[in-house]
């Protein structure tokens, strides 16, 4: 069993596996090609999710997709802030997305409340930022940019190494100031990994146990699910037909005591984890 109830500060403590619905602002959300932000339709949708039952709201504005090319500071400040104003305004807990310390702070000022960093804490500021403002903050497992990262999907034993890399990174943001009760850890599910590794990864995840800190897990619609379900022509389940399976991972996960699970489709997450949490209690 991971680390069930780490009473993280300013984040909900439930005795269920919480739920973070992904709140991606592309290029695609923006009326007229990305001009002008008409934050209106991704708000809606980042609402929906709250009435679906979604814990936290992990904003982003920056895809993190294997081979995705990043996008300027100002350019992810200007998808990310708004949304994440109005959408702590309309009372949910927000997290941002970003790898950068900057876009991190000014989040946090908008009224984010957790900082989620696919990069580990690559930007030099990162760790220090999070530190002085005392906020949780996901470490999450990658080896360097996602334009190139499937170049570095090389292990002998990825749970192994995975722990002992993510071990290395708390150590360093723990030199920077950070306590370690600030940390969720994320084994980082595609980053720099085959889909054999992302099923190694999962069969193995009692063993990031030693580092004592709890788990957020990403698995929703990623490709390693769309190969486990290729038809029998070797074509990949599309992404948007990959909900079945990817509340079957957060039921799972919640049966293996993950703290969060991030999820495109909320409402399948949510009574997957209510249901794995009535299973093991035994009570409603
Ligand atoms: N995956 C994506 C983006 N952000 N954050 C965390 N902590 N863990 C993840 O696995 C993760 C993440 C990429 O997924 P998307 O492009 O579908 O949002």
């Amino acid at each position: 069993m991971l680390c069930p109830s780490p009473g993280l500060p300013g984040l909900p403590d439930l005795s269920r596996t919480l739920v973070l619905g992904v709140v991606n602002v592309t290029p695609d959300s923006f009326s007229d090609g990305g001009r002008h932000f008409d934050a209106g339709d991704a708000i809606r949708a980042g609402r929906q999710m709250l009435e679906q039952g979604a814990d936290i709201l992990d904003v982003g504005g920056e895809s993190t997709r294997p081979g995705a090319q990043r996008v300027d500071e100002a350019e992810e400040l200007r998808r990310v802030l708004p949304m994440v104003a109005a959408l702590a305004e309309a009372g949910a807990v927000v997290s941002v997305d970003t790898t950068r310390a900057s876009v991190a702070a000014l989040a946090l000022d908008a009224g984010a409340r957790l900082v989620n960093d696919v990069s580990g804490g690559a930007d030099p500021d990162m760790f220090g930022l999070v530190a002085e403002r005392g906020v949780p903050y996901v470490l999450m497992h990658g080896r360097g940019p996602s334009a190139d990262m499937a170049s570095r999907a090389h292990y002998d034993d990825v749970v192994a190494e995975v722990v002992a890399e993510l071990s290395d990174r708390l150590e360093a943001a723990r030199a920077a100031g950070l306590s370690t009760a600030q940390v969720v850890i994320d084994p980082g599910i595609g980053f720099a990994k085959t889909a054999a590794h992302n099923w190694q990864l999962l069969a193995g995840l009692d063993r990031l146990h030693v580092i004592g800190r709890p788990v957020l897990l990403g698995t929703s619609r990623k490709a390693f699910l769309g190969r486990l379900l290729a038809g029998p022509d070797g074509t990949q389940r599309p992404t948007d037909d990959r909900e079945a399976a990817t509340a079957a991972t957060s039921a799972l996960a919640a049966s293996a005591g993950v703290w969060g699970v991030r999820v495109h489709d909320v409402r399948a997450s949510v009574d997957a984890v209510r249901v794995a949490a009535a299973w093991q209690s035994g009570h409603p």
